[in-house]
């Protein structure tokens, strides 16, 4: 059963597309590289610009617009029980180098559509409706992923890390989170969310994969997102002149990184599950010339897996190969640190069901799949249920400039995020 008024108001949930394709445009042109690439970190100039389009779009949908200490933006349609926990949704606007104009993307402006979507149909939420803006889901800068909603889940851990963390050019968290307009980026806990800040967090989201392409199905309801991991390695070894030093004198620390790459596609594929996957994303050699041989060699590798215990397995096996390695190469192993090695979340069943009945009073066909990126939602289920909504993209591409989804399928998501909505917040 549902309220009558929300009932004569199904047809009308139409969304603005027009309106929604010349935000996502203009929002892209915020980038420190080049169209069609987009690249937008944490708290640069461009991030700046990109948060100020977002507020004003808030506060053009009638939100009410705050911040808190790292930049997490919020904006709220008080529901007429606002003492009521609200019902929030939301994503980043942050964009790894060099890629796509979509990723987190859809799910701030969609979301700020699917308020105006409810507004034009005449609803009126019980439970507040808030819009969340996640300061950065992508760990670029500082190395640390989806960091504002980290924080917002209440990890003392990361507010005392971000305390003594400097990004690539030794600049400190709160100096950056300075330049951008956030002043007291020291006191971090004052982030923390109480649990039960909101009834239900739910978060639209293109698939970056290409199941819901391939099977030509607008929706995918997420039941679980799997569990993410980045460890940062350093070697060391003596360096000197590619040509003079004979090969039993060398202990080449470049080699050494190579070897470790493969070593974590051996263990991850010995694994036993398509689930489990790793790369090594990020290889640094010093000094980086190519009649020198690599005296230091920096790795950062991403290994994840929808079982928590099969991941952490391979872990194992990656350190056990660094040290091996170090052994038969007579290189240092000056670092080898779990950045973070996180569970896996699962769905909450009544936003999985709420969101399936939107599908269904829509006439859109959906299917249930876990999300193999991380997201922040990963973090918000912690202190809410949680559920995610995932539309097609150009086939399952992300993180590279190709990145699409087209006008159809975002207005097809923005609707089931507004019904679904409008469902959690009468509930
Ligand atoms: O890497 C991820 O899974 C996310 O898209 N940042
Ligand atoms: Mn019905
Ligand atoms: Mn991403
Ligand atoms: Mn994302």
């Amino acid at each position: 059963v549902h309220e009558p008024h929300l009932q004569d108001s199904f047809t009308s949930l139409s969304v603005d597309t027009e309106s929604l394709q010349r935000q996502i445009e203009e929002l892209s042109t915020f980038s420190d590289s080049p169209a069609p690439s987009v690249t937008r970190v944490l708290y640069s100039e461009k991030d700046v610009s990109a948060r100020r389009y977002i507020k004003n779009l808030m506060a053009h949908s009638g939100l009410a617009v705050k911040e808190d200490a790292v930049g997490n933006i919020f904006g709220r349609w008080d529901g007429y029980e606002p003492e009521l926990a609200p019902v929030s949704t939301g994503s980043h606007i942050d964009a790894i180098p060099y890629s796509g104009k979509y990723d987190g993307v859809i799910g701030v402006l969609g979301a700020i559509e699917a308020i105006n979507v409810l507004k034009r149909s005449g609803f009126k939420p019980k439970r507040s409706l808030e819009v969340i803006l996640f300061t950065s889901e992508e760990p670029t800068r500082f190395g640390i992923s989806c960091l504002g909603s980290r924080l917002l889940a209440g990890s003392q851990e990361l507010a005392e890390l971000l305390k003594t963390t400097v990004d690539g050019q030794n600049i400190s968290f709160p100096d950056a989170a300075r330049f951008a307009g956030y002043e007291n980026a020291k006191d971090l806990s004052s982030v923390f969310l109480p649990k039960g800040s909101y009834s239900a967090f739910i978060e639209l989201h293109i698939e970056q994969g290409p199941i819901l392409e391939e099977e030509a199905i607008p929706i995918g309801v997420v039941t679980a997102i799997a569990a993410p991991a980045s460890i940062k390695v350093d070697f060391e070894g003596n360096g000197g002149h590619a040509g003079a030093v004979l090969m039993p004198m060398r202990n080449d620390a470049g080699l050494a990184a190579a070897e470790l790459a493969l070593a974590v596609e051996k263990h991850v594929l010995d694994s036993g599950s398509i689930d489990t996957v790793g790369t090594v994303g990020i290889l640094e050699l010093h000094p980086g010339a190519i009649n020198s041989i690599p005296s230091k060699a920096h790795l950062e590798i991403d290994t994840r897996d929808i079982n928590e215990a099969r991941r952490n397995n391979v872990i194992e096996k990656i350190h056990n190969s660094a040290l091996n390695i170090c052994k038969k190469r007579n290189v240092k192993l000056s670092e080898f640190k779990i950045v973070n090695q996180d569970p896996p979340a699962l769905s909450d069943d009544s936003i999985v069901k709420a969101t399936e009945s939107a599908c269904q009073e829509l006439n859109l066909s959906y299917r249930k799949m876990i999300s193999r990126a991380y997201h922040d939602s990963l973090f918000m289920a912690r202190i809410s249920p949680m559920g995610m909504i995932f539309i097609p993209c150009y086939k399952g591409y992300s993180h590279k400039p190709e990145e699409f989804a087209a006008p159809k399928d975002i207005a097809n998501g923005v609707r089931v995020l507004a019904l679904t909505l409008a469902k959690l917040s009468l509930s």
